[in-house]
């Protein structure tokens, strides 16, 4: 598949396993999953260009299980992906930008529009991840710390670290 095409499905399947489901007349189930016949026709895309985008993915976003598929996170939906809590490596890393870190050192960080804070396992990833909005800023969250002050913690399956608020008093700057 041309990579063009390739990148414009893997941006509609994001916004629509994501953030809009009915902008493709579906709904997800409870746990995000959508029949993989049913996106298929919605998108008007082939079984095989649908392995194509999940196998070719940069990030690994989605998962089929079965005759299902779903985001692995990044949601904006409710959706309760039931992922089993998990301990924490001692740091997680987070990219922003500079013009959120007033708000960012005052209230720590806050999910905004998904459902949970994401975090990176390596200072590359938050690296990229802040890069998205301009010159990143890399954050450091002390979240053995905070494991062991009995916030909860969730990896998805394409390793993005979940929790869903971190106090401004776990970050370094
Ligand atoms: C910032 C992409 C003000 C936060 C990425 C971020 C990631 C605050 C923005 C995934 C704040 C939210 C998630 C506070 C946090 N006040 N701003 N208290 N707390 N922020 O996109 O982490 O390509 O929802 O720093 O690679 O940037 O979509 O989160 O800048 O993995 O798969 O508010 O999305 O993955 O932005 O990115 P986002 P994010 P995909």
């Amino acid at each position: 598949m041309q990579q063009e095409r390739l990148v414009r499905l893997s941006k509609r399947m994001s916004r629509v396993l994501r953030h809009d489901p009915a902008s493709a007349g579906l709904t997800l189930g409870p746990q995000g999953w959508v029949a993989v016949d049913d996106l298929l026709a919605a998108l008007g895309m082939s079984r095989d260009e649908l392995l194509e985008v999940v196998a070719g993915n940069d990030k690994q976003r989605f998962a089929i299980e079965g005759d299902r598929i779903r985001a692995n996170q990044g949601h904006s939906v409710s959706v309760d992906l039931d992922l089993p809590i998990a301990e924490p490596p001692a740091v997680l890393f987070h990219g922003t930008v500079a013009k959120f870190l007033p708000d960012i050192l005052a209230d720590g960080l806050r999910p905004m529009s998904r459902h949970d804070v994401h975090l990176s396992a390596t200072r590359e990833t938050a690296h990229r991840v802040g890069a998205r909005r301009g010159k990143p800023v890399i954050l450091t969250v002390r979240a053995g710390e905070m494991h062991a002050d009995g916030y909860e913690f969730r990896v998805s399956a394409n390793g993005v670290w979940l929790t869903s608020h971190v106090p401004a008093g776990y970050l370094s700057h």
